[in-house]
């Protein structure tokens, strides 16, 4: 029998026995948990408590909606000038393994899902040596002329950085432009770990934590909504993952421009650290549970299908996350690395496991208009 069958006193008597009673009366209270609080949460092996009031805060949000996207994945290139240790994506320019997609090849792949009804596609790809400015407006611009109906996410932090540098622009400036050029919004990838030791370790030649913080403070600067995410489980630690989830609440307090928070759980295969073990699902769960928690300022949490399985997907409904994401359709950054999640899933899957789960499916744009 779980505690929340119990009284509500029996179940308050159980977090303060297990040291969780103050943070407890702060979730009830509405109040906002601190960095202590954040280590003793994940300290705690309590993960039915920490879903619980995860789950408080998400119904307090969210009620009973768990939103899902038809969309699609295009990465219009796995060439990379970077070699982070956690990636089993990028290629050496020339390498047998190695694409870029032109303009019309990433169309073509659009209008597959625009044909199947999607509303959303999610562009992102290596930092290529030598593609031009032009070729993202013009990616850009074809995309929005040709299927108006798609919001166009595209280019995580690391990327938009590095086309700044390509426009000779200032970064509000060349942000501005890809705006007017289709842009709907910027999805969280590349924010990894901001800690700086632990980024040395994991992606020690990319922006860093500060880097990726300040794309983001610009962009919702000139009008550009955003993800945000924190890539968990190979050599960070409690300290590191309290950190960075506490740097995004604050500048989400100073521009309100983040819109959803997704945890990605590690996978080792193929990268520069495969003697790592995957994540186990009751860390996957605690892990979404505490950000729910820590990020009050939030309105989403996502719970990707792709890296924790359509299973726990569908029980992190309980813990705290209101989205699943969805469709995808042809995912390669995590199957790179050794996913055996689907490249992709139906509506009807994704409907399915958010009934089941006793939630209302809410199908959304990438804004989370309902679509
Ligand atoms: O930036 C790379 C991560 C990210 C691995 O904004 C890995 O809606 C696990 O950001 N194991 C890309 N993770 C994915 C991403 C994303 C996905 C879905 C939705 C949204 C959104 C954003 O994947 C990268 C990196 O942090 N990553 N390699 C790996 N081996």
């Amino acid at each position: 029998m779980t505690p929340t069958t119990q009284s509500p006193e029996a179940f308050a008597e159980r977090l303060r026995a297990g040291g969780l009673g103050t943070i407890y009366d702060k979730v009830l209270a509405g109040q906002r948990l601190d960095a202590d609080e954040g280590m003793r949460l994940f300290a705690s092996n309590d993960i039915l408590s920490i879903g619980h009031m995860a789950n408080i805060v998400r119904e307090r949000i969210n009620g009973d909606t768990t939103y899902y996207v038809s969309n699609r994945h295009l990465n219009y290139t796995n060439v990379c000038v970077f070699h982070c240790t956690f990636c089993a994506f990028r290629a050496d320019r020339g390498a047998a393994d190695a694409w870029e997609w032109d303009v019309d090849e990433v169309v073509r792949r659009a209008g597959e899902a625009a044909g199947q009804g999607a509303r959303e596609v999610h562009i992102v790809g290596g930092v290529h040596p030598s593609l031009p400015f032009s070729y993202y407006t013009d990616l850009l611009k074809a995309l929005r002329d040709t299927y108006p109906q798609l919001d166009i996410k595209a280019f995580t932090a690391v990327e938009l950085k590095h086309l700044a540098k390509l426009s000779h622009k200032p970064l509000p400036e060349a942000l501005r432009e890809l705006k007017d050029a289709g842009l709907t919004s910027i999805p969280g990838g590349g924010a990894e770990i901001f800690e700086p030791r632990i980024r040395k370790e994991i992606c020690d030649e990319k922006l860093d934590g500060n880097e990726w913080l300040d794309v983001m403070r610009t962009a919702h600067g000139v009008g550009i909504r955003s993800n945000a995410t924190m890539l968990y489980g190979h050599v960070e630690d409690d300290a590191a993952r309290v950190g960075h989830l506490l740097a995004l609440r604050a500048l989400q307090d100073e521009t309100g421009g983040f819109m959803c928070f997704i945890p990605l759980a590690f996978h080792p295969e193929n990268t520069g650290m495969s003697d790592l073990p995957d994540t186990a699902g009751m860390f996957d769960l605690k892990v979404i549970a505490i950000s729910r928690l820590l990020l009050d300022n939030f309105d989403h949490i996502k719970a990707y299908w792709t890296m924790i399985g359509l299973k726990l997907a569908q029980v992190a409904q309980s813990f705290g996350a209101d989205d699943l994401d969805g469709t995808i359709l042809d995912e390669r950054i995590t199957h790179a690395a050794g996913a055996k999640t689907p490249v992709g899933v139906t509506r009807n899957v994704l409907e399915n496991l958010i009934r089941e789960a006793g939630r209302v499916p809410v199908e959304r744009d990438s804004t989370y208009n309902p679509a």
